[in-house]
């Protein structure tokens, strides 16, 4: 019998459209979340008539790239993830890298490349499971798990943005607040590991409120997140102060140094997804013996494909895996979902966002995803398994233009409420 066709699935144009969702005042060591995040959605249509989501910062700059790149690839084969990469690159040539990060200030030394790829890579793939009527993990390997667990990721918060209605979730600036929140969270999406956001308040009350997680729920596995806004000293006293209670402590120094110096002074794994953060971090972070855990991001480290190789070196290094994020929508959770399915090192419950968006903003059509346990089954229709809503997408756009924001600027925002608020790193 005569062999099947190689499939293909032309590109024939890419849609770049900015969007934004209410975010609640989630405080963390820039400042604090303004009332609305903004994400890219990116959809590439082929002659195959499937299209490919993919979803990504929605910064100016990186939407004016992700508009350029598009262009590029019209032409490229869906197929050809290495063609799509080089196309990519081709069109970032003459950028000088500025801006576009989408992550309030907070890491700037992500590879332009990887960042700009990743929403083309996720599409791509979602496009080639369409075509053969297979879901992404399959094409990534198949799948090792059939459900991902998550953490809860718990903030700091105020009641509500001045000038707006309170959200459901109340204020949170202390450790009895901390504990309410958990216990909501827990709640409604039973959760086994929890998350805090620190960076926020001096380290002591935080290291408090990491405690009183400890007294309301004694098995429940716990982190905290300063990004990177302590000095070493600090995060050795910390470190040692909660050695006997954390899983792990996330970027406690912004610096591969220093995070090797403290890692040295505590019995306690150092997860990171700010001091590495690209390809090229790894051999100097490994060297110095800086971090245990990487907290991967298919956005930053160029899609899935390259996540995968990330997957593959920290296999081979004894890295240990989990997954960071950022205010997200349900392409990006479908996504991590898809990936995570099919790492077998991922070591941790994955961070999300998803809790602290209204469920009536997204872009996809909804009922996909569901917690229990605290874990979300992999979704196993074609693709990633979540179809495009048009019409929310078009409102989502309306609300961007109506909130008038062009990138994430917690900073900012913040010293609009609070003018003598500063940035600072290290602050404690
Ligand atoms: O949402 O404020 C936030 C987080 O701080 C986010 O921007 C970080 O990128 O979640 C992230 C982290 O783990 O550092
Ligand atoms: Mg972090």
């Amino acid at each position: 019998p005569a062999s099947p066709a190689t499939p293909t699935a032309t590109i024939t144009s890419v849609v770049v459209t900015p969007v934004a969702f209410a975010d609640p005042p989630l405080l963390n060591s820039v400042g604090v979340h303004e009332p609305y995040a903004l994400r890219a959605i990116v959809v590439v249509h082929t002659d195959s008539g499937h299209y490919g989501l993919g979803e990504t910062y929605g910064d100016e700059v990186h939407v004016a790239r992700l508009q350029r790149a598009g262009e590029f690839l019209v032409g490229t084969d869906a197929f050809n993830i290495n063609r799509i990469s080089e196309r990519v690159s081709a069109s970032l040539a003459e950028d000088n890298g500025a801006g576009g990060h989408g992550t309030g200030g907070m890491v700037t030394t992500t590879s332009l490349d990887d960042r700009v790829l990743s929403a083309f890579d996720v599409a791509a793939m979602d496009i080639q499971g369409k075509v053969l009527g297979v879901p992404v993990s399959t094409l990534l390997g198949g799948q090792v798990r059939d459900e991902v667990e998550f953490s809860g990721y718990l903030f700091y918060k105020w009641a509500g943005h001045p000038g707006f209605a309170e959200d459901k979730w109340g204020a949170a600036l202390d450790p009895s607040g901390i504990v309410e929140q958990a216990r909501k969270m827990v709640d409604e999406y039973g959760f086994k590991a929890l998350k805090l956001k620190g960076g926020v308040f001096p380290p002591e009350e935080e290291a408090l409120a990491i405690e009183a997680l400890r007294a309301e729920f004694p098995d429940m596995l716990l982190r905290i997140d300063p990004n990177g806004v302590w000095t070493v000293d600090t995060a050795v006293r910390i470190g040692r102060r909660l050695e006997p209670i954390l899983q792990y402590l996330e970027d406690p120094c912004l610096s591969i140094e220093d995070n090797a110096a403290v890692r040295k002074q505590i019995n306690l794994p150092l997860a990171t997804n700010m001091c590495v953060v690209s390809f090229n971090d790894l051999p100097p972070a490994l060297s110095a013996g800086a971090v245990d855990v990487v907290l991967s991001d298919h956005h930053f480290w160029g899609g899935l494909n390259r996540s995968r190789l990330l997957a593959g070196i920290a296999e081979t290094f004894k890295l240990r895996l989990s997954m960071h994020s950022n205010s997200h929508l349900g392409i990006s959770f479908a996504a991590m979902i898809q990936l995570a399915s099919v790492t077998k090192n991922v070591d941790y419950a994955c961070d999300t966002h998803w809790p602290w968006k209204l469920a009536e903003d997204d872009v996809i059509v909804p009922g996909v995803f569901s917690f229990e346990d605290g874990k979300v089954r992999v979704p196993t229709k074609p693709g990633l398994g979540v179809e495009l809503d048009n019409e929310a997408l078009a409102r989502m756009h309306q609300q961007y233009l109506d909130a008038g924001l062009k990138k994430r600027d917690d900073t900012t925002y913040m010293q609009s409420i609070v003018p003598e608020y500063e940035l600072k790193t290290p602050r404690w």
